[in-house]
């Protein structure tokens, strides 16, 4: 059983696209894990069992999801593109925070500043280096430092996913230094 390959298709289903494993989240992004399991089991020569997605859910390197509380409902922490409410906290940010991006995004980025994309908020680090692997996915990566701290004193609000990723609805260009 490849996890990884699980994994991703898992948060697929979770932040994109529920229909594939024919399931519908509510309006806070949870999912019926039983309807889950089911959903996902026999797709892709994926078995998905209940001890298999609690091992996924523990070991997930970025803490990409949460049960509730008697885990009879899932759902991924952060990275949707369809509209749903994860019930984020907004929280001040730290003076500064950091994007990673691939260069090929840069002068589009210079003009128009950080958009959210295909997602719903524009994702930030708290650190380079973290920055820096977000922007390898991408080729060859570029780091932007966020004025967070000048943003949120111009009113700009920002949220704190549960697994610790940075999350806010744009960043005017303004607010960038290229490292
Ligand atoms: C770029 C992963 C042109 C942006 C990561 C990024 C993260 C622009 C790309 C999370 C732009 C979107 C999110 C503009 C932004 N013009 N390009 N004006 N503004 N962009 O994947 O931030 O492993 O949607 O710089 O670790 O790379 O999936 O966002 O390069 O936490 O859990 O548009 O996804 O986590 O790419 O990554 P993405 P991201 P997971």
């Amino acid at each position: 059983m490849n996890l990884t390959k699980t994994s991703k298709f898992i948060s697929l289903v979770l932040r994109h696209h529920p229909e594939a494993a024919e399931i519908e989240l509510d309006e806070h992004g949870w999912a019926n894990v039983d309807e889950l399991l089911a959903g996902i089991s026999g797709k892709r020569h994926i078995n998905l069992t209940m001890d298999i997605l609690e091992e996924i859910v523990r070991t997930d390197s970025k803490g990409r999801y949460s049960f509730n509380d008697d885990k009879t409902l899932i759902r991924a922490n952060q990275g949707h593109s369809i509209n749903v409410d994860v019930e984020l906290k907004e929280t001040a940010p730290p003076e500064f925070l950091w994007h990673g991006t691939g260069e090929k995004f840069v002068s589009s980025i210079d003009k128009n500043g950080l958009l959210p994309k295909g997602r719903l908020y524009v994702h930030l680090s708290g650190d380079t280096k973290t920055a820096e692997s977000v922007g390898r996915r991408h080729g060859r990566p570029v780091i932007y430092k966020v004025l967070s701290g000048k943003m949120a004193s111009d009113g700009y609000k920002f949220y704190l996913s549960e697994n610790k990723v940075w999350l806010t609805k744009a960043v005017p260009a303004k607010y960038l230094e290229k490292l």
